[in-house]
């Protein structure tokens, strides 16, 4: 019996063991050949290792290789899932509809609101909507009419278009250098250069590079040795530039029809003239695109930038327009004259001021700053930066201090007063730039302030808080379509707000009906905001949390996380939010009933009606 047993164990073993653990050791080989092969092995972010200025560097790879793994399966829309309108061979939305593209941002599942809830993160806009899109999308051509009549010369400058990035998402940056390739003279592009500063993110190695390779021929891609900022990443861009012309645009920039004519020829006329676009607004949320008015660019005394009307005497809609500042990200430059004038000030770090300091010099030193309301470019305006400062600094306030103590001679005092930490922020040796300004013999502030913005107010000026309120105050009037409560159809319960009528990120909640009542009249716009009583919109947290609950908060009047659009369901009406891709439902949470939002679907909880 015992013999008979040891042998059975032996004879599975023959049969089995061995030649298991024969085709086990082919099986691993393969996978490890396998891996080794792909371009976007597990392996791969590791080459980002010695370039990573960060500290916690396991959790970046972690998320990078996470990151690797859903990439491009984010944007890619399942069967039943296509959008709407007409779509590129990938099944990316390529014509333009503000409807379609709000649609773009629905969330059909919990991958989807994982692949939005990253983006944010990452970048602060909506990836998700990003990927989806076609690099190639159309845009509504913004222009005035009679820009389209304009005749441009034939000849005019080549440009180098610099492009600096730091973790952009893969999307929005080429989209940025397809609207480029799509919508200008190809005989005008000497170049597109496009300048990594020390990015982390996978997708912006090997997949950028292979991208590159393949598709264009008149890019090029430069890596900064060491994070630099978008100041000195912007110099060390320029450096290679062999266009006459240098023209810098964001990373999240989509380029409009006709825009680079209009920016070159005033440079071909006079090299000290800087030409600025009319930056449009891609929204954050739904990348719907929007046009900018016609403003211009000016300061305040805490030296951040801000937009001021036209001078009436000069109302322009065609014409040049003379701006005392510009915005800083896009705008086109004679190379010679960038260089001759000083280029940046590379003692500024990261983010912040360089766009003052330019503008401030350019007039200063004999040059000339203009928009050009005939070329527009579009841009994704978030409402904070997906990045930080690697040591922490705070390099706007470093950046401006070094504007004040250049340019601005004896009203620089303005700016420390109203700055009292600037008083004693370290901001690095500015003997160079002082000796800049002495080599070009440069025009006093003052100068700048009596010829080219005479407007400015003073801060001891009566007339200028005056001012500055008359700029805050809401320019945005919209139309009411209709007034009522909006009431929840299983529970028969109306919406309001859970404190006073005036507070802000009060949550709503669902309470009895009561006519007449304040806190549940609310104001449908014509641009489908959601107004309590006349005043604060109904708004969602987005990419937060799981349980996303609508609050109140001040009405924006841009198309966004403040857009509810009412579709209906037979008997009653699904309320869709285009920045969180879901729609309005009823939650119960410690025993009360929220409303909050939720993956849309056949649910009696979506069900609503506005009785007017
Ligand atoms: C605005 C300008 C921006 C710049 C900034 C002030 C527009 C449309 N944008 O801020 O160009 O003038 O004001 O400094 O006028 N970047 C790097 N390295 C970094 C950080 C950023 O290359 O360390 C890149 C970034 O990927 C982007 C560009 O620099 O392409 C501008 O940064 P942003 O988009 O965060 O700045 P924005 O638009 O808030
Ligand atoms: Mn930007």
């Amino acid at each position: 019996m015992r013999f008979k047993k040891r042998w059975s164990v032996k004879c599975a073993l023959c049969t089995f063991g061995i030649p298991l653990t024969f085709w086990l050791g082919i099986y691993i080989l393969y996978w490890e050949l396998q891996l080794s092969d792909r371009p976007d092995s597990r392996r791969q972010p590791i080459k980002f290792k010695a370039r990573k200025p960060f500290k916690d560097v396991d959790e970046n790879l972690k998320l990078i290789s996470e990151l690797e793994n859903s990439f491009f399966k984010s944007g890619d829309l399942e069967e039943g899932n296509k959008p709407n309108g007409k779509t590129d061979e990938k099944g990316h939305q390529e014509d333009y509809d503000v409807v379609k593209t709000q649609e773009l941002g629905r969330i059909f599942n919990e991958k989807d609101r994982e692949m939005r809830d990253h983006g944010y993160k990452d970048h602060a806009f909506n990836q998700l909507v990003s990927d989806r899109l076609s690099l190639h999308r159309k845009i509504p051509d913004t222009r005035n009419e009679l820009c389209k009549e304009i005749v441009y010369p034939s000849q005019l400058p080549t440009a180098s278009i610099i492009i600096c990035f730091h973790n952009e998402a893969f999307t929005a940056l080429l989209r940025t250098v397809h609207s480029v390739l799509d919508r200008s003279p190809s005989d005008l592009i000497y170049e597109i250069i496009l300048v990594d500063d020390a990015s982390i993110f996978a997708h912006l190695g090997k997949k950028l590079d292979q991208y590159i390779q393949k598709n264009f021929y008149k890019v090029k891609l430069l890596k900064t040795p060491q994070r630099l900022g978008l100041i000195r990443a912007r110099i060390y861009g320029a450096n290679f530039a062999k266009g006459q012309v240098v023209v810098f645009l964001d990373s999240h920039c989509e380029v409009n029809t006709q825009w680079l004519q209009p920016l070159l020829a005033p440079i071909a006329v006079d090299y000290h003239t800087v030409t600025v676009p009319i930056i449009d607004m891609i929204n954050p949320d739904t990348f719907v695109y929007q046009p900018s008015p016609l403003v211009r660019g000016g300061f305040n005394w805490g030296l951040h930038f801000r937009w001021d009307p036209i001078p009436v005497s000069t109302n322009h809609t065609v014409q040049p327009i003379k701006t005392p500042t510009m915005a800083g990200g896009l705008f086109a430059m004679n190379k010679t004259y960038f260089h001759q004038l000083g280029a940046y000030d590379a003692g500024m770090n990261i983010w912040g001021g360089e766009n003052l300091e330019i503008s401030f010099r350019i007039w200063q030193c004999g040059g000339s700053l203009e928009i050009i309301p005939c070329s527009r470019v579009g841009h994704i305006f978030r409402k904070r930066r997906p990045y930080s400062s690697p040591v922490g600094e705070d390099t706007m306030l470093k950046n401006s201090i070094r504007v004040a103590k250049v340019w601005m001679d004896e009203y620089a005092d303005y700016f420390f007063q109203q700055n009292w930490l600037a008083k004693k922020y370290s901001y690095g040796d500015i003997s160079d730039r002082l000796a800049l300004r002495q080599r070009l013999k440069c025009n006093s502030f003052k100068w700048y302030l009596d010829n080219i913005y005479p407007e400015q107010t003073l801060p001891d000026d009566k007339q200028s808080k005056h001012l500055e309120l008359r700029m805050k105050k809401d320019v945005h009037q919209d139309k009411i379509v209709r007034k009522g409560s909006i009431r929840h159809l299983e529970s028969g319960k109306c919406l309001q707000t859970d404190e006073e009528i005036f507070t802000k990120k009060a949550l709503i909640v669902l309470a009895p009906c009561q006519q007449g009542l304040a806190k549940q009249l609310w104001y449908e716009t014509d641009e489908s905001e959601l107004k309590l009583a006349s005043k604060l919109c109904m708004d969602v947290d987005v990419g937060k949390s799981q349980q996303i609950m609508t609050r109140l908060a001040k009405c924006t009047g841009l198309s966004g996380s403040q857009n509810w659009i009412w579709k209906s369901k037979d008997t009653a009406f699904q309320v869709y939010n285009p920045t969180v891709g879901m729609c309005l439902c009823s939650e119960t949470y410690a025993g009360g009933m929220y409303a909050g939002v939720s993956i849309c679907g056949e649910t009696p909880s979506q069900l609503f009606t506005f009785v007017t």
